[in-house]
């Protein structure tokens, strides 16, 4: 068995075959993206696909209660795992979450092609659900991997078009036997496209991952009376939609008031009946606040909450919140970082340290070991938009700096001895 050489690479031509192969399903026509929303018959398509591949390179494939699916290498002690998620939301690209479980496996075919020697086995996750664009939270499958929910818990979520994760796990057939908590790999790293503008901007090829700001997602249902929309004076109105509409405003007023890294979005809001001629009975929407600073993220979630008891009263409507996810920043760990950057530097590509604006399955595998991710550019920062895009070259960079950090990794890159030491 030989050792890894320092210019190694991965073989892009196979990387990109897989990742245009998953994208055929859930396509979307014109486009180069695809809709495989969590547990939908399409997320199984993906799953099954991946899953012929992890049994091709001759991992031990298991499949856990909540659907997250972990292909190992043979090999003794704790593997080094990388890995991501297949799900996407519905106006979805083909490398968000794709790109980490894809070139994970490139990683394995690589080091399996060139009789590659590490002192540990490297392992490959899909974690269910990271997107929680269909049942919230989001990172639901990484969050029960690590014991952060119950797993009885996240089967009784009930998603935005009234699917339950339980039946829907066993619809699809991936309920499986794996056992959870989840085995604690040794370490975990992920590689993510950046989903945002930084690194394109820096002209910067590769990110070593700091940190992932914190998440506040809240659904508000806030009940008036509907009315004819043209007999009703404005004074007598119980109006929800305006309401809604207030507070999509204010959020965007106070994201520019809090100033960067804050932002805030509306991203879904329904009317009931939702008809040009009918003031609104009730409206259902969801509000995404996040920052880097836990405290600046909490008074956000206060000024909301007193702008919109404050302007639902006025309207004389009543209305009620849920939490949908919730989720405090996360630091990674600095060795892990330090190895990724030093990957990157020793394949000569430029490297920048940075935040994580998006959440990560990362996030979660952070509580349990040293963890930490790898960027790559996003063309004009664009995600969660069909035209998303990341060149070839810049691909292959991020399987490259995967490869060689998991090498590391396997190899005692670390300073820890014992497996998966928390943090
Ligand atoms: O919402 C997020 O940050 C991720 O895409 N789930
Ligand atoms: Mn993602
Ligand atoms: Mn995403």
């Amino acid at each position: 068995m030989t050792e890894l050489q320092p210019g190694q690479s991965i073989n892009i031509d196979r990387l990109l075959a897989r990742i245009d192969e998953l994208a055929t399903i859930g396509a979307i026509d014109g486009t180069e993206g695809c809709a495989r929303l969590a547990l939908t018959d399409e997320d199984k398509e993906g799953r099954d696909l991946v899953v012929t591949w992890m049994n091709d390179l001759g991992l031990e494939v298991t499949v856990d209660g909540i659907g997250n699916i972990i292909g190992v290498m043979e090999g003794n002690g704790a593997p080094v795992m990388c890995g991501s998620h297949i799900d996407t939301v519905r106006t979805g690209g083909r490398y968000d979450g794709n790109l980490g479980v894809l070139a994970g496996l490139e990683v394995i075919e690589t080091i399996q092609t060139a009789g590659l020697a590490l002192d540990r086995p490297l392992a490959v996750g899909i974690f269910t659900d990271e997107e929680g664009a269909r049942f919230a939270p989001d990172m639901l499958g990484s969050l029960v991997y690590v014991g952060g929910m119950a797993l009885e818990e996240a089967l009784d979520i009930t998603g935005i078009d009234g699917a339950v994760v339980g039946a829907e796990l066993e619809r699809i057939g991936y309920d499986g036997p794996a056992p959870l908590p989840g085995p604690v790999p040794h370490a975990f790293v992920e590689l993510h496209i950046e989903q945002g503008p930084v690194l394109e901007i820096e002209g910067i090829t590769i990110g070593a991952v700091e940190s992932v700001q914190g998440i506040s997602w809240t659904e508000v249902e806030v009940v008036g009376q509907s009315n004819h929309a043209g007999t009703t004076p404005m004074g007598l109105r119980k109006d929800p939609g305006f309401v809604a509409a207030a507070c999509a405003n204010f959020v965007r007023e106070l994201a520019l008031d809090l100033g960067d890294p804050h932002v805030a979005t509306v991203g879904r809001i329904e009317l009931h009946p939702n008809l040009v001629n009918v003031v609104a009975a009730r409206a259902t929407f969801t509000v995404d606040l996040r920052n880097t600073d836990e405290a600046t993220l909490q008074e956000s979630e206060r000024r909301f909450a007193e702008f919109l008891d404050r302007t639902a009263t006025a309207e004389g409507c009543t209305f009620a919140t849920r939490e949908l996810a919730r989720f405090e920043p996360v630091i990674f760990d600095p060795a892990v970082v330090d190895i990724v950057e030093r990957s990157a530097i020793n394949l000569g590509y430029n490297v920048h340290r940075m935040p994580s604006g998006a959440g990560h399955d990362a996030q979660m595998l952070a509580r349990v070991c040293p963890t930490a991710m790898i960027f790559t550019p996003s063309e004009n920062g664009l995600s969660h938009n069909p035209a998303e895009y990341t060149a070839p070259a810049d691909l292959e960079a991020g399987a490259n700096v995967l490869l060689h950090t998991m090498a590391a990794l396997a190899n005692d890159g670390l300073s820890t001895q014992q497996d998966g030491a928390s943090q």
